[in-house]
């Protein structure tokens, strides 16, 4: 019987584990680039970065206008109901918006569920068997059997069966989850703060963009921007959201000014810690347009529940407009980023690799960093320039 109790708890905890990588990121860190360099913010990007100046029609002349923003500065996109957010009275895990996290949901769903489901089925018959046909009254005379070979030896073995059985894909998709992003994947910085979010894009001109949680109307003075449907539920709106150009990959590398937090977006199936001091990194493809929302998931202090994330992810040229809205630049595209060069082990094959970006993905980051100069090194200084 305790092997199944075994099975029981081991398949909880892979089941567990699908969702709570939190801790995965921390011990993959030592493996992340120490030395990275970020580009001054806007004012004059360093030399050497990969910022192209000549792309963009001149932003000093006219201000391009903010592609996801209506003209009183709400969000143009609403919410989908049911996509990239919580509904009220749902189970289960919600749709996923990335290759990585349909692969996750359905091994979720179709592997890990049934098994957990037939072993608790099981469990319980064999449960109810055993106390309906040896009580007292149905069995006077009890066994004295204590040893049986060919029982011992099947619970064992099918426990080990099954966790291996489980193990093969868990292994995958942990390894597939922090595989780093080609060197054309657009970098974004997270960095937690008590209590919001703060975002740059270090790649892109330096952008940085503070996401506070937007309040409800009655919490709010007369003329003061407040939540509507359009921004998103309730506890999960902010007034400005992380743009994300569709089909391209993201290196996401998340970071803390104060305490831990937790960048958790579970339509991407991502939740990485966010740690002061330490730079974590991940990588993710969002497929379809649209808007999704998370939250900041380690506990960080008294208003932990009020640092939600919202990334709004565009076509392409909406991106490149928004970054232009911004004050941005786009990077030449044979370009790597500068913030954040391709370690190895990164999908080249993603790439239209130039010669550039072959030195780049093959070469040592910490050259890369001190032909920059003007770089930080944020796990050095612990991000006190924040
Ligand atoms: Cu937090």
């Amino acid at each position: 019987m305790h092997g199944l109790k075994a099975i029981v708890l081991a398949a909880g905890l892979a089941l567990a584990g699908g969702m709570a990588q939190a801790q995965a990121p921390a011990a993959a860190a030592p493996e992340a680039p120490a030395p990275v360099t970020v580009a001054t913010p806007a004012a004059a990007p360093a030399p050497g970065s990969p910022v192209e100046q000549a792309a963009t029609a001149a932003p000093a002349e006219a201000k391009v206008a903010d592609p996801t923003l209506n003209p009183d500065g709400t969000h143009k996109t609403g919410p989908v109901p049911g996509i990239g957010m919580p509904v009220d009275g749902k189970l289960g895990i919600q749709p996923q918006a990335t290759k990585l996290g349909e692969s996750a949901a359905g091994f979720h769903n179709n592997i890990l569920l049934p098994i957990i489901t037939a072993i608790s089925i099981f469990v319980l018959i064999l449960l109810a068997w055993t106390i309906v046909r040896y009580r007292r009254k149905a069995n006077p005379v009890p066994s004295k059997t204590s040893h049986n070979t060919l029982i011992e030896i099947i619970w064992t073995a099918v426990p080990v069966l099954i966790l291996a059985f489980i193990a093969w894909p868990s292994i995958a998709l942990l390894a597939k989850q922090f595989k780093p992003a080609p060197d054309n994947a657009v970098t974004i910085k997270a960095i937690g703060n008590q209590w919001y979010w703060s975002y740059e894009y270090p790649d892109h001109g330096g952008i940085s963009i503070t996401a506070n949680m937007l309040k409800e109307k009655s919490e709010v003075q007369a003329g003061q921007r407040f939540r509507t449907d359009v921004d998103g539920p309730r506890l999960l709106a902010v007034d400005n959201r992380i743009v994300v150009p569709v089909g391209t990959p993201i290196r996401l590398i998340a970071t803390a000014n104060d305490v831990i937090h937790s960048w958790a977006v579970p339509a991407f199936w991502i939740k990485m810690d966010a740690i002061p001091g330490r730079l974590n990194e991940t990588s993710f493809t969002v497929d379809k347009p649209g808007v999704y929302f998370g939250q900041c998931s380690e506990l960080c202090g008294a208003r932990h529940a009020y640092m939600p994330i919202v990334v709004e992810a565009v076509e392409p040229a909406v991106f490149a407009q928004w970054v232009a809205a911004k004050g941005g630049t786009m990077p030449s595209a044979a370009k790597p980023s500068a913030a954040a060069p391709a370690q190895p082990g990164s999908d080249a094959a993603d790439d239209t690799a130039t010669p550039a970006n072959a030195i780049v993905a093959t070469g040592n980051a910490t050259v890369e960093a001190t032909e920059t100069g003007a770089t930080t090194n944020q796990a050095a200084t612990g991000n006190t320039d924040q």
